[in-house]
């Protein structure tokens, strides 16, 4: 069975096996491949939902036909029907539209809009209590839609976009330095968006504060790669984004929750108070288990950090005035 990346001193492999359930909405690029992913960790039998007809049935069908191979006894369904989501413990939301030439951010946030509250809303016929991870950009706004349209504690709703940016900008320094990725603790904060807050101040190389090693002027060539991280691939690929690091980066929460493991990782969490911001939700660290966002991890930041990530969370905040709750 394959290792998974644990972010640096995370923590030993993940534990593998469970009885948990998990709905993975949207069989598109993130969804399908975190399917993959979790399947072939044997972390949970896993329900894949979309709306297209014969999608989630026909990947969820190959996925089914690898097993044998990969060596994992995990169920794997693929629907069109909510009714198969029943009772599930974790339910990762990654339906949703990318933005298309001619669209603004602002179409984009009404049509993605409509299908969380859809999506969301079918869950919760079907399951009382799950755990949701958003994955549907813009993520902190939707992850925020969700927790109003499910009704769930906040604890209970959570967006991935924090483990991807910190494990991009993390990348970036293991290149740049010649050493090992598995060395690199990076912490990337605020909104996924132009926004974003990378902290190299809280960036280590085996606990060495990334300034120790690097100059200014390359930690800021870093920093401003992670925040376009999104765009780059996306110019490569000219349609479709990433999917194979923020499939790994959700797979990395669920095995925080499914397992309980207190793991404290970069997430979009509600915040009440904390870093003085108030009900919305932002990348900040938080420990990740079986209840959820269990804490939100309060760093004491310079002046220019918190500047920077009350910025962010203006963005955030304008997003979410345009939802019109
Ligand atoms: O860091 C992050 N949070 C992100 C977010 C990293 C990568 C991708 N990011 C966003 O996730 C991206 O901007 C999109 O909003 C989502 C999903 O990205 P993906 O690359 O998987 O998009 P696809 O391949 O287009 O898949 C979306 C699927 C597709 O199969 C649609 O048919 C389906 O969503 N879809 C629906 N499923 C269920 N129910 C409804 N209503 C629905 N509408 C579309």
């Amino acid at each position: 069975m394959v290792a998974l990346y644990q972010g640096g001193h995370r923590g030993p492999p993940l534990q593998q096996g469970s009885n948990m359930k998990i709905t993975i909405i949207g069989a598109g690029q993130v969804g399908a491949t975190l399917a993959q992913r979790v399947l072939e960790n044997d972390l949970a039998d896993v329900v894949l939902v979309d709306v297209v007809e014969g999608v989630p049935q026909g990947k969820a069908l190959d996925l089914a036909q690898a097993a044998p191979v990969t060596g994992h006894d995990r169920k794997i369904i693929g629907t069109n029907q909510y009714q198969e989501t029943k009772n599930s413990d974790v339910v990762v939301i990654t339906a949703g539209l990318a933005r298309k030439p001619g669209m603004t951010r602002e179409d984009l946030l009404g049509m993605n809009a409509k299908i969380i509250r859809d999506v969301v809303e079918n869950i919760m016929k079907f399951s009382p209590s799950p755990i949701m991870i958003v994955v549907t950009n813009p993520l902190d706004i939707m992850t925020y839609l969700a927790y109003k349209a499910s009704g769930l504690p906040a604890q209970r709703v959570v967006g991935m976009a924090g483990v991807l940016d910190s494990s991009r900008m993390a990348t970036f320094i293991a290149q740049a330095l010649g050493v090992s990725v598995s060395t690199i603790q990076a912490m990337v904060l605020g909104s996924h968006g132009e926004t974003m807050v990378p902290l190299p101040r809280f960036t280590t190389i085996s606990g060495i504060p990334l300034p120790e090693l690097m100059k200014p002027d390359q930690i800021e060539k870093i920093v401003q790669r992670t925040r376009d991280g999104g765009a780059e691939i996306v110019a490569h690929l000219k349609t479709g984004s990433a999917f194979y690091a923020p499939s790994a980066s959700v797979l990395q929460m669920v095995a925080a929750i499914v397992h309980d493991k207190k793991t404290v990782l970069p997430v979009s969490a509600f915040v009440q108070g904390e870093y003085g911001l108030r009900d919305l939700f932002i990348g900040v660290p938080a420990k990740l288990g079986g209840k959820g966002v269990e804490q939100v991890v309060e760093l004491s930041l310079n002046q220019a950090e918190k500047e920077a990530l009350h910025r962010s969370a203006k963005a955030i905040q304008e997003g979410i005035a345009g939802l019109r709750l």
